[in-house]
């Protein structure tokens, strides 16, 4: 039987530290989707389509990633109701410290009692602990570089749509 992950995110923008999770889930899982999901308790900067563009160049633009990541959006209904259209039975979600484990514990109870769908936590290279989607659009905002914690197609991105 094959056994398909979902890695779930707002991916506003996608970052180095997401890439790194993906990376390590498609190593370990046959198929994994990365879904693009809107995250309500937040102001987003991309809208839907352009995150799951970003977060396909990203993937095509790196050798190092594996060939069975598939990239999808979800805006209909609960995160487990996809899982159950496309077969999947986990979840990964990436951690960055103790604070992510307090936000999401609730949110894998929940989602193993909706649908019995498991969360996998991941820890990504130490280098990406510090990373979030919020730091770099801040950083970007106020004119910094974010060059080291985004791939080079959100970079790319990024410099095109800064105002002159
Ligand atoms: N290194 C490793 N992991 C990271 C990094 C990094 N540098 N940055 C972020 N991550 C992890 C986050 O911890 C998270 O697991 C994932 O990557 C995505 O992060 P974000 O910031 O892009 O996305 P969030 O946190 O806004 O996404 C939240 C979800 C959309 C996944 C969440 O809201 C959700 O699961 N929603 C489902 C709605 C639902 O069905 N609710 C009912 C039952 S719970």
């Amino acid at each position: 039987m094959s056994r398909i992950a979902v890695v779930p995110g707002s991916f506003d923008p996608v970052t180095l530290g997401h890439l790194d999770v993906i990376r390590r889930a498609a190593g370990i899982f046959d198929q994994v989707h990365v879904l693009v999901v809107h995250n309500p308790g937040k102001n987003a900067m991309l809208p839907i389509t352009e995150r799951v563009a970003l977060i396909q160049k990203s993937i095509d633009e790196d050798p190092e990633m594996p060939d069975n990541i598939l990239v999808a959006s979800w805006s209909v209904g609960l995160l487990v109701d996809y899982c159950t259209e496309v077969g999947a039975s986990v979840l990964v979600k990436g951690i960055r410290s103790q604070i992510d484990v307090s936000y999401e514990t609730p949110m894998v109870l929940m989602n193993r009692s909706l649908a019995n769908v498991e969360t996998v936590f991941m820890l990504p290279d130490p280098q990406h602990a510090h990373v979030s989607s919020t730091l770099v659009r801040q950083v970007a905002s106020l004119g910094g570089d974010v060059s080291p914690y985004v791939p080079a197609a959100v970079g790319r991105f990024l410099d095109k749509t800064r105002p002159a």
